[in-house]
C-alpha cells in the first residue's frame, strides 16, 4: 500500500516524465514536431472532425472484403460515420505524420465496439501508414493525424476516445434528421438549409465535400478546447488562400442500400455475387 506522502512524489515523477518527453522548443515556446525525414512542423491551429456519409461512399463500392464496412454492414449506416479527427492550420494546410508511436490495436481494445460501429472503414484498400507499410484505416488516421494532435490528444487511446466523445457530443445526423433532412434516394435538399440547421445547433459553420451532387463528407471544426468554430474552407497555394466547395446548391443524402454483395477471393480476381 502507498503511503500518502508518496503520492505527490509519484505525481511529480509522472509529470517530469511527461514534460521531458514533449517535443517542446524552448527558444520559441511552441511545440515542434519532426517528420521522419527530420522536417519541422509547428503545432496545429484547430481540429476538423471529418465525417463520411456511407450512403454516398458505399455507392462506389466495386468489391467486398471483410474489412469493408459497406459490405459487412457492421456500421451505423443511417448516420454520418467518422473519417478522422484532423489537426489543421488556418491557412488550409495541415501537419501529418508527427512524432508518435506506431499504431497498436491493443491500445484501443476497450473502444473496439463503438469504433467498429461509428468509425468503420468504407473501403477494401489498406491505406499507407507513416512508416512505409500498409495498415488499417485506424492505423492510417492515428499515424497521419493523431500523432499531430499533441498536446491535446497525447496518445493513441486518448486520440480515439477524444474523437468518439466529440462525435457523440456533436451529433450532426440527429440535427439534420430533426430538421427534416432525412436519407432519401429521391429528394434534393438546399445546402443552405442544411448549413443553417447545423449553425443553429452548434453556432458554427461546417463545410462539405460532395460526389455527383451527393454529400460525401461533412466537416465540423473546433478550437483546441473543442468549442465549435467555423471551418475555414480555404486552400493555400503560393500564399494565396482560395475557397472551394465541391457541392452544388441542392444536394442529396442518399440512403445506404444493401445491394448484392460482391466478394473477392484473396488468391485471385475471381468474384461472385450474393444477394
Ligand atoms: O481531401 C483529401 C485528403 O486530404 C487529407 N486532408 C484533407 C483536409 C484536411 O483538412 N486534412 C487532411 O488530412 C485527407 O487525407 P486522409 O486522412 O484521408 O489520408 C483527405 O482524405
Amino acid at each position: 500500500m502507498l503511503s500518502l506522502s508518496a503520492i505527490p512524489i509519484l505525481f511529480l515523477l509522472q509529470f517530469t516524465i511527461f514534460i521531458s518527453s514533449t517535443p517542446f522548443n524552448h527558444a520559441s515556446g511552441a511545440i515542434i514536431f519532426h517528420t521522419k525525414d527530420g522536417q519541422e512542423q509547428r503545432e496545429f491551429d484547430y481540429f476538423k472532425l471529418a465525417l463520411q456519409w456511407p450512403g454516398t461512399v458505399c455507392k462506389g463500392t466495386r468489391h467486398c472484403c471483410s474489412s469493408n464496412g459497406c459490405c459487412n454492414r457492421s456500421g451505423a449506416f443511417g448516420d454520418f460515420t467518422i473519417h478522422g479527427l484532423w489537426p489543421d492550420y488556418n491557412d488550409g494546410t495541415w501537419p501529418a505524420c508527427c512524432n508518435g508511436k506506431i499504431f497498436d490495436e491493443k491500445e484501443i481494445l476497450t473502444l473496439l465496439d463503438p469504433l467498429k460501429k461509428y468509425w468503420p472503414s468504407l473501403s477494401c484498400s489498406s491505406p499507407s501508414t507513416c512508416h512505409g507499410s500498409k495498415g488499417s484505416f485506424w492505423a492510417h488516421e492515428w499515424e497521419k493525424h493523431g500523432t499531430c494532435s499533441y498536446p491535446v490528444a497525447h496518445d493513441e487511446y486518448n486520440y480515439f476516445l477524444t474523437t468518439l466523445n466529440v462525435y457523440f457530443k456533436y451529433n450532426v445526423t440527429k440535427v439534420l434528421n430533426d430538421a427534416g433532412y432525412l436519407p432519401s434516394n429521391t429528394e434534393k435538399y438546399p445546402l443552405g438549409g442544411i448549413i443553417s440547421a447545423i449553425q443553429n445547433a452548434f453556432h458554427a459553420t461546417p463545410s462539405f465535400g460532395c460526389k455527383k451532387g451527393a454529400v460525401e463528407e461533412l466537416y465540423l471544426c473546433f478550437y483546441k478546447d473543442f468549442k465549435p468554430r467555423d471551418c475555414a474552407e480555404s486552400h493555400s497555394q503560393n500564399g494565396i488562400i482560395s475557397s472551394r466547395s465541391s457541392c452544388p446548391k441542392y444536394v442529396s443524402l442518399p440512403a445506404y442500400e444493401p445491394k448484392a454483395r460482391i466478394f473477392e477471393f484473396a488468391d485471385s480476381s475471381r468474384q461472385y455475387l450474393s444477394a
